[in-house]
């Protein structure tokens, strides 16, 4: 088993804060205004790494983004010094201040789309960083994306990087969130599945009508084509517009894959059928669909407790073990659906493991956005420039230096204070020497 899977998963940055910045995400709508704990956000989000890296899995880390983003309020025409910058946005334009803060980067779901080296036909792992251009708070995150990934994965023998989509509507892209790779095992070729929630281009205008769809299939196919993919490798679907609309703004709300299992929601695809038919006729090992019915849970019970927001992991074994956010334990439907459907039923799915990240749930977050899957042989994992595969040396610096910068306490009113601004930077300025990564962001450079 040389080709293993990397979680990747983001830090949570020392600005976290609840902005209500995510129109149709209903949990960072419904958020809006509560005081946020940055640290225990941090601390929750590396409890996991470090279970998940003690239960024998390979876990990674990548470094969260300079907020306030201070160059983004700069090009807006906010002048002065970056204490007069920060208080002039917050006087006239705080919806604006409050999107340069976001800590969205911690969700690397949405940082990139990668093809490992086994599909690709120059035989290289290919990256291609989001546009994210939906929203402005995520659209800001694409530039510093590419420069880390480009600084981890260096090695141009094995790793390729493409450009950031065109950030505009037609080419909207979410990253891997939107995109799922299935195959026998890891190290074997595999068939890539690109949902998406609307056509820009023709198709039949079916689309949601109440919250945005955020991948278009333009954009989903224009990844595939630079990373080299052909129609035998490639299913693109469209996500089902109801779902969308009750909230699923990403497929990974809705749908988890790994390996040949795919774990869906009746309402995860708007021609389930065709989707499933589809990759059977790609996949050289046979799919196992796993359906979860609307009776067995709703769309507002997916929703709200982000059962399909999972982290579904291999074990060498064959069997598969499925990491679900605190929130599943909440909802008896989905709990008893776990028990009953998912543990019991014919399918690789042995064990539940529960994880708490609620601050990052209350924005919309679960497991499953929280982390950037790679698959890597052994070769391309030590080909890996800077530090950033968690052992438990790196888990002890990274929990003791959320310790030394985070606040417990961060309201959208605190975004304003410049020591807020002045702390990140110092914070940040260590932790890339730590992970060893070079001057990553725009202060340093
Ligand atoms: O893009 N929330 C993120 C959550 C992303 C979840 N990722 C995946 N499903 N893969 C979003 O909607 C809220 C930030 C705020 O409201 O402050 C936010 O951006």
């Amino acid at each position: 088993m040389s080709v293993r899977e990397v979680n990747f998963d983001g830090l949570v940055g020392p600005t976290h804060n609840y902005s209500g910045l995510a129109h149709g995400n209903v949990a960072s709508m419904s958020h809006e205004g509560l005081v946020a704990n940055p640290r225990e956000a941090a601390l929750q989000g590396l409890e996991k790494m470090k279970s998940l890296m003690d239960a024998g899995y390979a876990q990674g880390v990548l470094p969260p983004q300079q907020r306030p983003d201070l160059g983004a309020l700069r090009d807006l025409g906010f002048a002065g010094s970056d204490a007069q910058v920060l208080a002039r946005a917050a006087d006239e334009a705080p919806q604006v201040l409050r999107a340069v803060c976001s800590a969205s980067s911690m969700w690397t779901a949405n940082a990139a789309t990668v093809t490992p080296s086994v599909d690709a036909p120059d035989g290289r792992a290919h990256f291609t960083p989001a546009n994210l251009q939906s929203s402005f708070h995520r659209y800001l995150e694409p530039a510093t994306t590419g420069r880390v990934l480009a600084s981890i994965f260096a090695d141009e023998a094995r790793f390729a990087h493409h450009p950031v989509l065109p950030a505009t509507p037609a080419f909207s892209d979410e990253g891997a969130a939107n995109h799922t790779r299935l195959a026998g095992d890891h190290g074997e070729p595999g068939v890539h599945l690109y949902v998406y929630g609307r056509q820009a281009f023709g198709g039949d205008g079916i689309a949601p009508r109440r919250y945005p769809a955020r991948q278009t299939l333009e954009a989903s196919q224009a990844v595939a084509r630079q990373h080299g993919l052909s129609d035998a490798q490639t299913v693109f679907a469209q996500q089902h517009p109801e779902a969308i609309d009750a909230g699923v703004f990403h497929n990974d709300v809705i749908a988890v894959g790994n390996g040949p299992v795919l774990l869906y929601h009746e309402v995860a695809f708007r021609d389930e059928q065709g989707t499933l038919d589809a990759l059977r006729e790609r996949m050289a090992s046979p799919l196992i669909p796993v359906r979860v019915p609307v009776e067995a849970v709703s769309l507002d019970d997916a929703v709200a407790s982000y059962l399909f927001n999972s982290q579904l992991l291999s074990n060498p074994d064959g069997t598969m073990t499925l990491v679900v956010p605190g929130e599943c334990q909440e909802r008896e439907a989905v709990w008893r659906c776990l028990q009953d459907h998912l543990l019991a039923g014919h399918n690789p799915i042995s064990e539940v493991v529960v994880k708490d990240v609620k601050q990052s749930m209350r924005n919309g977050g679960g497991p499953a956005c929280l982390r950037l899957r790679v698959a890597l042989s052994e070769a391309e994992r030590a080909a890996l420039s800077g530090r950033v595969l968690l052992d438990d040396a790196l888990h002890g610096e990274l929990v003791a230096w959320v310790e030394r910068h985070y606040r417990d306490r961060l309201a959208p009113a605190d975004l304003a204070d410049p020591a807020l601004a002045s702390e990140t930077l110092a914070a940040l300025d260590e932790l890339t020497g730590l992970l060893r990564l070079g001057s990553v962001y725009p202060f340093q450079r």
